[in-house]
């Protein structure tokens, strides 16, 4: 695209909007585009809305990236956008998957979550800037690249996952995961573990039991220490978390041992 691209969206820019915006401008090669915002429903200059293929309207003016024509609630205008322009990304379907979900969702009442959520990070952008779209959008740009980069994470994630390896330790199902992340508690615990074991790109280590288990993590401590003695594996007070190296607090000493022998010392217990 070229740079005298400009797209449209409606003022007081929310997530569907933004996202639509964030696709053009990160993965459409629209990355000089100007950012124009008209009134909900509105074109620029009151023309028709597909009439300049410079001109881009999303999630306003009817044309073909906005979805108020119909009531489909797989559509928005981020959906629209992502299939005219990468179809075949999977990190990016999950995102704007999630995002229509919850521009639909805003139609209906008691279904909003508990916690500060990223609609709530869009409406404190649109009080402190009410008459500025244009610095609402280009705050929101970062965030939604961080929300993509998760979203790959994740992905990762769940593909080291199938390359799993399942141990059984006196407490039950023992899951063990090497991966560049580390591992994926949640995975983990879904597919059934009450302990769980991880390794990551860095060399990191943890072993974690589920939070509901009676696991004392405290004598596989005193063995770690025994065959590890270097290292720096800490014992949270909880007893339920064995941690050798996280990003918040990179070991002095990394572990010695390989995942194997970790588990191999989780199986003996
Ligand atoms: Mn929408």
């Amino acid at each position: 695209m070229a740079s005298s691209i400009v797209i449209v969206g409606h003022l007081a820019p929310d997530l569907d909007c933004l996202v639509a915006i964030w696709i053009l401008v990160r993965f459409g090669g629209a990355t000089a585009a100007d950012l124009e915002f008209v009134p909900a429903g509105r074109t620029f200059h009151d023309q028709p809305p597909d009439a300049d293929p410079a001109i881009i309207h999303v999630d306003t003016g009817g044309g073909r990236f906005d979805h108020h024509h119909t009531a489909d609630a797989t559509l928005s205008a981020a959906e629209l956008v992502r299939r005219a322009v990468v179809p075949g990304d999977a990190a990016l379907s999950r995102l704007v998957e999630q995002v229509t979900r919850i521009d639909h969702a805003e139609a209906l009442q008691g279904q909003q979550p508990v916690f500060f959520n990223i609609t709530d990070l869009i409406a404190g952008y649109n009080a402190l800037f009410p008459n500025k779209p244009f610095h609402v959008a280009q705050a929101m740009l970062p965030n939604l690249d961080a929300w993509y980069e998760h979203e790959q994470r994740t992905l990762r994630l769940e593909r080291a996952f199938q390359r799993r390896v399942e141990f059984q330790t006196r407490w039950g199902l023992g899951i063990a995961m090497a991966s560049d992340d580390g591992g994926s508690s949640k995975l983990a615990y879904r597919h059934g573990a009450v302990l769980y074991a991880y390794r990551d790109r860095q060399g990191f280590m943890g072993v974690a039991a589920q939070h509901r288990s009676c696991v004392d993590l405290e004598p596989i401590y005193h063995d770690l220490k025994r065959v590890d003695g270097q290292a720096d594996w800490y014992l949270h007070p909880s007893h339920r978390l064995l941690l050798c190296g996280t990003p918040k607090a990179p070991p002095r000493v990394p572990s010695a041992l390989s995942l194997t022998q970790l588990v191999d010392v989780l199986k003996r217990r």
